[in-house]
């Protein structure tokens, strides 16, 4: 009776002994949340269309655009996770998704991965608007993992860089009103005030509502049909609607704060051309520094 009390007493201990081994290894493997995400650029645009939250809140319609000229090549964005996690592969869905954007905006081609503990690799990935799975060579134990650009699939219209969801396996997927923009550049939905900063998000402003057009550009207007690249320079066609002709010399255009378009251009205007026939050999042609503005 004695005996087999203290053996029920040793099987109990044991059992206690194996539930609270279990309950250590549950907290050890609880999943970290993503706690903090910043970029080095985003797009901007008057909605946050290309808002970097887009990167991790599950929607697959919704996509973060990094927002340098060119095509992004070292850009990156940073996950932050509330803890040190075990980390063996991520899964990435690349691109612009939406159906229409996917192939016109860049996609990520090499993306170089960075463990706050400085292990490091680079992996390509494909080209295709499917989720995709990036393994790593070995598990890392990282609170902090940063994702950067290293080449892309040139898009056919845009050359904006889209990603559109990174899950990190083995974090948990955080309520995204939690998670922190720490973006070093001011997000894109603060107002706008005097200065510098200003004058970057008018710049990128312009850079969105340039995002919208298709370039070269070709307009009629003033006599001439202009034609707009998408670095600013202008060529034109045409004689001018001036009574006397008009040679385009060369033209810039830019936004303005109202997104139109004004172009600034000389041209060589003909001061004489009704009496040169008469009375002059030459016609007499002077610079005429013109302005016109587009819808
Ligand atoms: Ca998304």
């Amino acid at each position: 009776m004695k005996k087999a009390t203290a053996g029920a007493l040793i099987i109990l201990f044991i059992f206690a002994v194996i539930a609270c081994g279990q309950d250590n290894k549950s907290s050890a493997v609880k999943a970290a949340t993503i706690v903090e995400i910043k970029a080095s650029s985003t797009l901007a645009h008057k909605d946050n269309k290309y808002a970097l939250i887009h990167l991790v809140d599950g929607k697959t319609d919704t996509s973060w655009v990094e927002g340098v000229e060119g095509d992004g090549i070292g850009e990156s964005v940073t996950i932050l996770l509330s803890s040190k996690t075990k980390i063996k592969s991520f899964r990435i869905s690349n691109g612009y998704w939406e159906e229409q954007y996917w192939s016109q905006n860049n996609r990520v081609k090499d993306i170089m991965i960075i463990s706050d503990t400085g292990s490091s690799y680079t992996h390509t990935l494909k080209d295709t608007p499917e989720q995709q799975t990036i393994t790593l060579p070995e598990e890392w134990e990282t609170k902090e993992i940063k994702f950067i650009i290293q080449s892309v699939y040139p898009g056919s219209k845009w050359r904006d860089t889209a990603l559109t969801e990174i899950i990190v396996e083995g974090a948990e997927k955080s309520n995204v009103t939690d998670i922190v923009d720490a973006s070093p550049e001011a997000s894109t939905d603060q107002p706008e005030v005097a200065g510098t900063e200003s004058e970057d998000a008018a710049d990128k402003d312009k850079q969105a509502a340039a995002a919208k057009e298709s370039f070269p550009l070709t307009v009629w207007a003033e006599g001439f049909t202009f034609t707009l690249y998408e670095d600013g320079k202008v060529t034109a066609e045409g004689y001018g609607m001036a009574q006397c002709d008009m040679k385009f010399v060369e033209g810039t255009w830019d936004y303005t704060d109202d997104d139109k378009k004004l172009i600034s251009y000389i041209v060589l205007q003909q001061q004489n051309c009704f009496d040169y026939e008469d009375d002059l050999p030459e016609p007499d042609w002077k610079e005429v520094a013109l302005q016109t503005l587009i819808e």
